[in-house]
């Protein structure tokens, strides 16, 4: 039942009606608050909108400057919640202009009558949590203040234009626009001297206009933008034709992709491919004019590595270098000061050839700031311009201008949301925040909203709030309030997110850096779409984890928790392989296990080039044994690192981590030696323990022989092989060597208890399992022999040990006993540091190129190793071979 009591009523402006009391209020009428209308009425909560603007449209109805247009095509910039809205709608161009996306949401509000429950011209001056009433008290500039249950602000990421920061803009006896509150009257701009301050999408996109219809014009830049040719017309055939075929296909492929439009994700990395494949690569994106293709279809590395983003921002350039004929203004336009898409990108119409104009100049504001704005024009600390018009395209205080600077907001104890997010925005999903009970952003911070097809996100959102508070009035419940927990949680979601992509490198509206004195951060979510959107449906299949849902008639439920603890690519690799529905490994017996490890490693990413890769043999313990030598590209001799390969003793070989080989020779500038050591049941306890030490000893004794530096060598290790690199640093010790002169012990097996609570924790649904483990041990070792320290490593002797560096993972079963390993060795004097990695799970630091988030780890690990061979600091060669951002991860002290 609707709890209103009064029907919502047109605006008018007596301002003495008594309380209009609704359901639901909604802030804004453009394309969150107009899908909120539908769904609200439908799910029969009676509803009312307050638009301070005339008429629907929200951003639409603001950005109305010469030249406003959608940059995402409009095709896929459309509502999709009712296929026969798609019928009756066409648009005219690939991308819209602001008039024809005005229309389009005139004609939905009119289509579905929504018009009726908008009381427009009505500004929020207030809103309050009433404790008492457990609903929101608004006031409002016009007519009646509004009592709601729910408070949803649909106001858009990007309405809330930041004032300008310039001295003396009241000064000007000028014309002065703003172009996110262009006037609805004609400008006239004939013969004008204009100045437009600001270069980001609203600059280049109206700058060519001014400039054809001005007598002049100069553009003040202080930081140059990509821009990319938008190539309109009408909806480019392939497009068109795909979302004809199977519509409601195209569509539930935008929903899970990872921008919101229907591009598959790339696989292939930059390094894999020639120059001219890249060019080919880019010159189809350049033709394409489409900003999600040339920031997704590329290459898969090209949002996530500084190295393969590097190769598109040139390739840019070069195109920039092409049209503007002037050299030294070209050098100007090109960008060096941000990876290209980690500042929002442009979609222009003859911007750069605009400044092959004579009447166009540009001024570079890093080499002459403004000083002030004058009675005539702009001061900069050179010159003067005397100007008749300034348009001020410096763009918005984005994502919670609209939400914290438009109106204050009380929540629970009269707290205010801007004290609240006085050091940045903290939501739970982007939707909610705790201490606001019954509280909504529609695509708030911490939602992919514009990093993403913003429709898309929308009706995302709307759907989600919308069926809960469906499901809540079902089950009697009348509050929702996201917990602090899952609110803490989802900041550290969204900054393990952010330390995937190269956002965070670029000062933008993005972080809040567009704005003195806002604090900065990356404010939209960066897993994606796709990602996003699961999570929200796990929240609700997980019994509303992380909010607290109360009624008058029922018992309170809180399922507290963080939805989200793994690491997101790790959460992604695990899902997938979930999907794949796998039988355990140890179903298949020995054999069978080891041709699906084979396979399963050929779907991999290759391993990136290094030097030279050696096939050899060596002489082990009772037989020759396979090696693999990875030498880097550097001049040497490099010391030489002694690997021992994952696979519990019984899977694997010496080109079973050649993606983890490859990247820490490169990274560390070493050699790395992977010893084919013999595997169990064939060659059970001690054979690999003995295999590994024999190698080691043989390596060190042939250094100089296999191009390495004499002295002692290092050993690393993952899992089983981590388990037979710490040993052979005990049999080394106890034998009178070879010298080791540090030790890498990456997720070891190092003790035969399994009752640590890591074992029980992260039994199942980790890959790595405890059923696993025990059969790896059983084929292995005898109980009889289990706590030989030859196999539990922890059990032995650990004084005089070589320095370790060991890494453990929080979702792994030999998470703890690898802790233990490492407390002990520092117990007995070793030197050690540990690196407890929050968030992944046993193959993260060997999944290179698939878990991104893994890459500071490695670093981590070869900048230990570089110490233990007494290189301190990280080399040149470990500099280039920086691939990727550096994803935090907690490491213990
Ligand atoms: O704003 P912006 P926008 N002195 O912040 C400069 C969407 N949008 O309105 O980079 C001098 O991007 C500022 O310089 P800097 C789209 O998502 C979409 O253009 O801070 N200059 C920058 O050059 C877009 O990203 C469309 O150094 C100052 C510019 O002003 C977002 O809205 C169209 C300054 C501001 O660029 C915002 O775009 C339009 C100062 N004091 C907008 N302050 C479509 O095509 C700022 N600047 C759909």
């Amino acid at each position: 039942m609707p709890e209103a009591m009064a029907t919502a009523r047109a605006s008018d402006n007596t301002g003495n009606q008594a309380t209009q009391q609704v359901d639901v209020a909604v802030v804004g009428a453009g394309f969150a608050g107009l899908y909120l209308l539908y769904r609200l009425r439908k799910a029969g909560l009676k509803t009312v909108a307050l638009e301070e603007a005339g008429d629907v449209g929200g951003t639409w109805y603001w950005n109305r400057y010469p030249g406003a247009r959608c940059d995402i095509q409009t095709i896929d910039y459309s509502y999709t919640f009712d296929p026969d809205l798609e019928r009756v709608w066409t648009w005219s161009e690939k991308y819209a202009t602001q008039p024809e996306i005005l229309r389009y949401l005139g004609f939905v509000a009119d289509r579905y009558d929504l018009r009726r429950e908008i009381r427009f011209g009505t500004k929020v001056t207030t809103a309050r949590w009433d404790e008492a009433a457990e609903c929101w008290q608004l006031t409002t500039d016009n007519g009646a203040n509004v009592s709601c249950r729910h408070y949803i602000m649909a106001t858009g990421c990007l309405s809330t234009p930041k004032p300008p920061e310039i001295d003396g803009v009241k000064d000007f006896k000028g014309e002065v626009y703003f172009t996110g509150r262009w006037p609805h009257d004609e400008v006239k701009l004939a013969g004008k001297r204009v100045a437009v301050i600001g270069t980001g999408s609203s600059g280049i996109q109206s700058i060519p206009f001014f400039a054809e219809q001005a007598a002049q014009v100069t553009v003040f830049q202080r930081t140059p933008n990509f821009a990319l040719p938008a190539h309109n017309g009408s909806a480019p055939a392939d497009r068109k034709a795909l979302l004809e075929k199977d519509r409601a296909g195209y569509r539930e492929q935008a929903r899970w992709s990872l921008a919101g439009v229907p591009y598959p994700q790339q696989t292939v990395v930059s390094w894999q491919l020639s120059d001219a494949e890249r060019r080919e690569r880019f010159e189809r994106a350049w033709a394409a004019g489409d900003l999600v293709h040339i920031l997704t279809q590329l290459w898969a590395d090209q949002g996530v590595d500084v190295d393969g983003n590097a190769l598109v921002a040139e390739l840019m350039r070069e195109k920039i270098r092409a049209s503007v004929n002037d050299p030294d203004t070209a050098e100007t336009l090109s960008p060096h000061d941000h990876p290209f898409g980690a500042k929002r990108p442009c979609l222009d119409t003859n911007y750069y050839a605009t400044y092959n104009r004579p009447n166009v100049t540009l001024v570079n504001l890093r080499q002459e700031p403004i000083k002030a704005i004058t009675a005539t024009g702009i001061a900069t600390d050179k010159r003067s311009f005397d100007v008749d018009v300034i348009v001020f395209a410096t763009g918005f205080d984005a994502m919670t201008g609209a939400i914290t600077a438009v109106h204050p907001i009380a929540g629970r104890a009269g707290k205010s949301l801007s004290s609240v997010w006085a050091n940045g925005p903290q939501t739970y999903l982007g939707l909610t925040v705790a201490g606001f009970p019954n509280l909504f952003m529609i695509t708030g911070p911490g939602s992919p909203s514009v990093l993403s097809n913003m429709v898309v996100s929308i009706e995302q959102h709307v759907d989600w709030v919308v069926d809960r508070l469906s499901a809540m009035r079902e089950a009697g419940f009348t509050v929702m309030e996201a917990t602090e927990t899952a609110q803490a949680g989802w900041a550290r979601h969204m900054s393990d997110c952010a330390m995937l992509t190269l956002h965070r490198l670029a000062n933008t509206w993005y972080t809040g850096a567009n704005v003195p004195g806002k604090v900065q951060g990356v404010m939209p979510y960066t897993g994606g779409v796709g990602p996003y959107r699961s999570i929200c449906s796990e929240v609700v299949s997980r019994g509303m984890l992380g909010f607290k849902l109360s009624g008058p008639n029922v018992a309170e439920q809180c399922n507290d928790g963080e939805v989200v603890r793994l690491q997101p690519d790790v959460r992604l690799v695990l899902n997938m392989l979930a999907d794949m529905n796998l039988p355990p490994i140890e179903t298949f017996g020995a054999a069978g296990a080891r041709l699906f490890v084979n396979e399963f490693n050929k779907s991999r990413p290759l391993g990136r080039p290094v030097g030279e890769v050696v096939d050899g043999t060596l002489p082990g313990s009772d037989g020759p044994l396979p090696y693999r030598l990875y030498r880097p590209a550097t001049p040497g001799p490099h010391p030489i690192v002694v690997y021992f390969h994952g696979g519990g003793w019984v899977l694997g070989d010496e080109q079973s981590d050649d993606p983890f080989c490859r990247d820490m020779c490169r990274r560390s500038g070493m050699i790395f030696v992977s010893v084919g050591y013999r595997h169990a049941p064939e060659h059970r306890f001690p054979t690999a323990a003995e295999d590994g030490y024999a190698a080691t000893r043989w390596i060190a004794e042939h250094a100089v022989e296999l191009g390495g530096r004499s002295g002692p060598v290092l050993v690393a290790g993952w899992s089983a092989g981590g388990n037979i690199a710490a040993v052979t640093c005990q049999l080394a010790r106890e034998r009178g060597g070879p010298q080791i002169a540090g030790q890498l012990l990456v997720c070891p097996v190092v003790d035969c208890t399994f009752d640590r609570p890591s074992y029980t924790e992260n039994a199942t649904g980790y890959f790595l399992t405890r059923s696993l483990m025990y059969w790896f041990w059983d084929i292995y070792c005898s109980p009889a022999d289990r706590t030989d320290p030859r196999v539990s490593p922890l059990r032995g002797k650990l004084e005089g040990l070589p320095p370790a560096f060991l890494v453990t993972c929080e979702f792994d079963p030999l998470r703890d006993e690898g802790i233990a390993y490492g407390d002990a060795l520092a117990k007995a004097g070793v030197p050690v540091e540990q690196l407890q990695a929050r968030g992944h799970f046993h193959s993260s630091f060997t999944m290179v190129d698939m878990v991104i988030t893994g890459v500071s780890g490695r670093e981590k690990m070869a900048d230990a190793l570089r110490r233990f061979a007494g290189q301190a600091g990280a080399s040149e060669n470990a500099r280039h071979a920086r691939t990727a951002p550096r994803p935090e991860v907690d490491a213990a002290e």
